[in-house]
């Protein structure tokens, strides 16, 4: 095992000048033909040094080095790298290599999907294509030349400008491309085969044209549509918010259904996973739809922070990917809120943030937790595809808003400013971003530093913030006491204090937010955002004449496990009134959440306090009609099984938390099935035309929302509602939500089941839902046998694990969708899991490595299923050909 360590960066012999590659396109053995041409680094680069290039199950034809060709004895070859000693400070090599685009299942380099050519070179697929040095650093000007058959491969594109077309003899035809821009070798990109594209010419800010591009496989034209709007809405929106314009004269977006990640910012040629450029009415659900928005606007974004700025070394992968996330969050919340009415704009910004809390929370927040765990800039990985993680990602993207947050959006926006003129061009680290941000807060506040704040970069665990306070109501001063701490993390015993942005507001009895004035040290409260910078601080605030609830954290403004000292009746309180939309959703799950462990403690009794208060807040949230329905869609949700594992004390058994919350949720449904039904039968609209907006898709949030309660106590009236869903709807949205209701709640075998299938079976996107659906029904349908269903689902024609998405809709989906199921206590379900994991890590180790980390968390689960999850990983560590991927992922697992 080899582990890479980011104290070891050390700058290149060389960097590649220029790059002209040549592809003669073959299925089973493509041929490459590379001209480099380099120099010396840097003045320290002597003669002698040599030129070092990755590389990776490639066959070498020939080296030439400036025009003579060498012996295989002036070269030093190995599995992975290619070496010419004393290439001198400057010259040009010529390399020949051939590779297997149709042997590669592993979907990194080039490989063929449906018959046609795709590459995917982040973070190091390139060296699959020819030898190369292949390090974000190395910036290098491309062009490329394709040929390839016309008959079979008529359409070829790579990234930048199309310099010449043409036809050459034998049925073979050729195109060149130029990418004005130099870029590190994993934004590379090529495409070849049988595609269709819709296209339109924009205007860009400096009044010049681009032309967009979406290419799909002849017959998905009907599905491209929002995507290119999505795509206009990106750029517009990038030049509004960002003051940052398209650079380029054309911008692509090729989709295959085979490919590993959501997509891929290759410069000018986005390459995208089908699931996340198909949408249409009939096949994609609202969470599809606004999915496809983000992912386009997240890809387009990248051509500033990511492309434009790239990364010096991979430790430094959130430098772009939280900074894009970041990006893509405040898109996706603009366009949500774009044309509502301000209260209609706020609240569909809140529903946003409590979604991306939510799977900081459910994901995030155990990566941190267990074994994996791994500060946003990691300083050391085995694999580096395994660190393409929520980490990197959201939390990266949560440490991004917190500098927002301390410097507000015009500060913000000026130390954008200033990143862009230091490192256009450059490959840049975390350190100099967050340096450009500290410039622009100095700017204006020559007192305040980032120094404390830029621990977030290096250091792992989810800090904890315990919050306590006293109210002298007659003195008026409220004294508030701040503590924090951090677990440990593999590698970190101890952490020195975080830099903690606390937004806060004192709600009264009326509801209404009292001053914030703070006694002392102005400097800690910027606004209502409150700087914890200590282990443990007290600040009194004054004025505060008649009594409070603090509502703390509001809008999430850390990524920190807040406990607090509030009542129960403070929470039932907030949960009505908190001003802060995101604070009154979270009150609301600590109530729940507080239910379901009493539940679990009364072994299903749902006549506790705790389950009283629930009812209390549902009941609330129902006759508040002020609320949009969207919001109250999500308020009316229980904290998910992830979310309730990760906040539980000591040992879990998912078995009977899921129980619990499903207790839970049919004491809820009993106790409303009026009001429930009420919301459900006024929003039942099955003739009105589909139209993908905010409000609409609220609506049909909360509609099914309702379904999907009134359906819990499985009786055949209301599953006879679901049926009529089904029968009567004209969309994804209320297909697969009528459709759930009853594969979750009715008998095995629903005929609608069939029904769908037939009507899709053309569709891997719907089919890949149809498999979810099945995997994920849980240990509560005692009608169904969900393991011997996911083993037969296994067998079927339509499934294939060489498919990344159609592995994740069925092994994905029930090892990490459907905990009641895999933790079973016969520890069956991570029996089978041990298996597809070994068969995946054959195919293709990416992918298997992210089924892997389903067990991530088993030191956390009861004793039992300890002793199974030991078991099912040591087997899969004692597999002979583990892939590198896999083996971190189990190893760490185990250690
Ligand atoms: N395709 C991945 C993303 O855009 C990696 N860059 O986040
Ligand atoms: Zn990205």
């Amino acid at each position: 095992t080899v582990t890479f360590y980011r104290k070891d960066y050390k700058t290149p012999n060389h960097r590649i000048v220029k790059t002209d590659l040549v592809f003669e396109l073959n299925p089973s053995r493509t041929k490459v033909k590379s001209r480099l041409q380099f120099e010396a680094w840097d003045a320290q680069v002597n003669d002698l040094a040599a030129l070092e290039l990755d590389g990776e199950a490639l066959e070498l034809e020939s080296v030439t080095l400036n025009g003579r060709q060498l012996s295989n004895t002036e070269y030093l070859q190995t599995d992975t790298s290619l070496t010419i000693p004393h290439a001198g400070r400057h010259g040009v090599l010529e390399l020949t290599v051939y590779n297997q685009p149709d042997q590669n299942t592993r979907l990194e380099g080039l490989y063929v999907s449906n018959g046609n050519f795709f590459t995917q070179c982040e973070a190091q697929g390139f060296r699959r294509i020819t030898y190369f040095p292949d390090r974000p650093d190395v910036l290098s000007k491309f062009t490329v030349t394709l040929i390839a058959n016309k008959a079979s491969h008529p359409v070829t594109l790579s990234n930048g400008n199309l310099l010449e077309a043409r036809d050459l003899d034998d049925g073979l035809h050729l195109s060149r491309w130029e990418d004005p821009f130099p870029k590190p070798a994993y934004l590379f990109a090529l495409v070849g085969g049988n595609f269709v594209c819709q296209e339109e010419t924009i205007t860009k800010g400096n009044g010049q044209t681009a032309l967009l591009q979406v290419w799909v496989e002849p017959g998905n034209l009907d599905k491209t549509d929002f995507a290119m709007q999505s795509l206009k809405r990106s750029i517009e929106w990038d030049r509004q918010r960002f003051g940052l314009d398209l650079d380029l004269d054309r911008f692509m977006i090729v989709a295959t259904a085979d490919f590993n990640m959501g997509a891929m910012e290759n410069k000018g040629l986005n390459i995208f996973n089908t699931k996340f450029v198909f949408a249409n009415p009939q096949l994609a659900t609202d969470v599809d739809f606004e999915n496809v928005e983000s992912v386009v606007g997240h890809e387009y974004f990248h051509n500033w922070t990511g492309n434009r700025v790239t990364c010096q070394d991979w430790f430094q992968l959130s430098l772009k990917e939280g900074l894009t996330v970041f990006r893509d969050q405040e898109f996706s919340a603009d366009m949500l809120a774009h044309g509502l009415s301000p209260e209609q704009a706020a609240s569909a910004r809140a529903v946003k943030r409590i979604d991306d809390v939510k799977v900081l929370r459910a994901a995030q927040f155990p990566e941190d937790a267990g074994p994996m765990a791994h500060p946003i800039r990691p300083d050391s990985y085995q694999e580096i595809n395994n660190f393409y993680t929520v980490t990197v990602y959201e939390k990266g993207a949560e440490v991004i808003r917190m500098q927002h947050t301390l410097l507000g959006e015009a500060l913000f926006q000026r130390g954008m400013q200033i990143y862009f003129e230091r490192h256009d061009g450059q490959a840049a680290t975390c350190e100099q971003f967050v340096s450009a941000m500290e410039t622009a807060l100095q700017e204006s506040n020559p007192g305040l530093n980032l120094q404390q704040f830029r621990h977030w970069y290096s250091q792992a665990g989810t800090p904890e913030v315990h919050a306590s306070w006293a109210h002298d109501v007659s003195l008026g001063e409220l004294t508030l006491i701040l503590k924090q701490r951090c677990a440990p993390t593999p590698g970190q015993a101890s952490k020195p204090a975080f830099h903690i942005p606390i937004r806060l507001g004192f709600v009264d009895q009326q509801g209404c937010d009292q001053a914030l004035l703070l006694k002392g040290d102005a400097t800690a409260l910027r606004g209502d955002v409150l700087n914890l910078t200590q282990t443990e601080q007290r600040f009194v605030f004054t004025g505060l004449r008649t009594p409070v609830v603090p509502s703390l954290l509001r809008g999430f403004s850390a990524p920190v496990n807040l406990r607090t000292s509030h009542s129960s009746a403070d929470l039932i309180f907030l949960a009505a009134h908190d001003n802060d939309p995101f604070n009154r959703w979270d009150a609301g799950q600590q109530v729940y959440a507080k239910a379901v462990q009493e539940v679990l403690k009364r072994q299903g009794d749902t006549h506790g306090e705790a389950v009283q208060a629930a009812l209390e807040v549902f009941g609330n949230l129902l006759n508040d009609h002020r609320l949009s329905d969207g919001y109250l869609a999500i308020a009316l949700q229980l904290p998910g099984e992830g979310a309730l594992f990760e906040q539980q004390e000591g040992l879990v058994d998912p078995v009977a938390l899921h129980m619990a919350r499903c207790a839970l949720r049919d004491r809820i449904s009993a106790q409303f099935q009026g009001e429930l039904m009420a919301l459900y039968k006024a929003r039942y609209k099955p003739g009105e035309a589909y139209a993908y907006t905010t409000v609409a898709a609220g609506e049909r949030a909360l509609k099914n929302l309702c379904l999907s309660y009134l359906v819990a106590g499985a009786e055949p009236e209301d599953l006879a509602l679901a049926q009529q869903q089904y029968a009567e709807c004209n969309n994804m949205t209320d297909r697969v939500a009528a459709l759930s209701a009853l594969v979750y709640n009715g008998p095995a075998n629903t005929p609608e089941l069939a029904h769908y299938y037939q009507l899709f079976g053309h569709e891997a996107l719907a089919i890949d839902k149809w498999f979810m659906l099945q995997a994920t029904v849980p240990a509560s349908n005692t009608d169904v046998d969900t393991l011997a269903q996911v083993k037969t689902l296994l067998k079927h024609p339509a499934f294939t694990l060489k498919n990344p998405n159609r592995a994740r809709s069925l092994l994905g989906a029930f090892a990490m969708q459907n905990p009641s199921v895999f933790h079973q206590h016969s520890g069956q379900g991570y029996a089978l899991w041990a298996d597809l994991v070994i068969e995946l890590n054959g195919i293709n180790p990416q992918v298997a490595a992210r089924m892997a980390r389903a067990l991530d968390r088993w030191t956390k689960l009861v004793t039992p299923l300890q002793v199974h999850a030991r078991q099912a990983l040591e087997r899969i560590h004692g597999t002979s050909q583990l892939s590198p991927d896999v083996r971190e992922v189990i190893g760490k697992a185990l250690a």
